[in-house]
């Protein structure tokens, strides 16, 4: 029995963590879900101890320990080999489903169209971090760069927030055409967190992936 893999992606302030919570409290009673399958909500960067160190560095580190752009995807790369190995892996094979704000979509994003940084290399390192794990199914919160902006005036930036509004222009863009790609679900983010959850809600229970085998 293998488990499901769930993904949220998108640009920062998308409403991930707020749908997350929201699918956090409807899966498990959802019907899509085995009978004594888990749900295990976690996060990249960050799922794992190691890769909660490497979320600190990463996001906010002490100006003289900042990392390089190439060093940047080195350490998304190593959160996601850890993140793969020690937590998804396990658990998918013990019929379990896991959640996962961000996957590896987020380094051809962010390192890719937003760095720059060569898309071969980024796909041969996603090769070796992810082990060859492909989600069941990714959902991609679609909201304008204006309102994810708007959504995080108040809040303080962390280090890739802070790379204005050019960079998170290139990023979006790189994610409308991996959804395009890879088959990604794409769900309209300007919506109420309400009629967001709906929307999941309503593209899960019709995929084909999440059908009972
Ligand atoms: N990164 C990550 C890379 O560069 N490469 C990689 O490989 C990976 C994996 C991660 C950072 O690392 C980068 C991307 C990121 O910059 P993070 O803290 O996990 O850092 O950052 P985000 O994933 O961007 O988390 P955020 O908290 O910024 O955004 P969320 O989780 O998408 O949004 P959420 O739910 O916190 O909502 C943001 C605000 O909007 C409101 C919420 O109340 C909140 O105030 N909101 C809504 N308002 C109106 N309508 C709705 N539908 C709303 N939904 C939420």
């Amino acid at each position: 029995m293998k488990g499901r893999f769930l993904v949220l992606e998108g640009i920062d302030g998308c409403g991930k963590t707020t749908q997350l919570r929201q699918l956090a409290e409807w899966l498990p009673d959802s019907g899509l879900m085995p009978e004594g399958a888990t749900l295990h909500l976690t996060r990249e960067p960050g799922g794992t101890p190691l890769g909660r160190a490497l979320r600190e560095l990463l996001l906010h580190p002490p100006d003289e320990a900042a990392p390089c752009p190439e060093a940047e995807l080195l350490m998304y790369a190593a959160d996601r080999a850890q993140h793969v190995q020690r937590r998804i892996l396990p658990a998918l094979a013990c019929g379990d489903w896991v959640l996962s704000d961000r996957f590896s979509g987020s380094t051809l994003a962010y390192q890719g169209d937003g760095r720059g940084l060569d898309r071969a290399l980024i796909l041969a390192l996603e090769r070796i971090a992810t082990a060859g794990l492909v989600p069941d199914v990714t959902l991609w919160l679609d909201l304008s760069l204006e309102a994810s902006m708007a959504r995080r005036e108040e809040r303080a930036e962390d280090r890739i927030e802070a790379e204005g509004q050019a960079f998170l222009a290139r990023v979006a863009d790189g994610f409308r055409q991996l959804a395009a790609e890879r088959g990604w679900v794409g769900i309209p983010a300007a919506l109420s967190p309400k009629e967001v959850h709906q929307a999941i809600r309503l593209a899960l229970e019709g995929h084909a992936a999440l059908r009972r085998r």
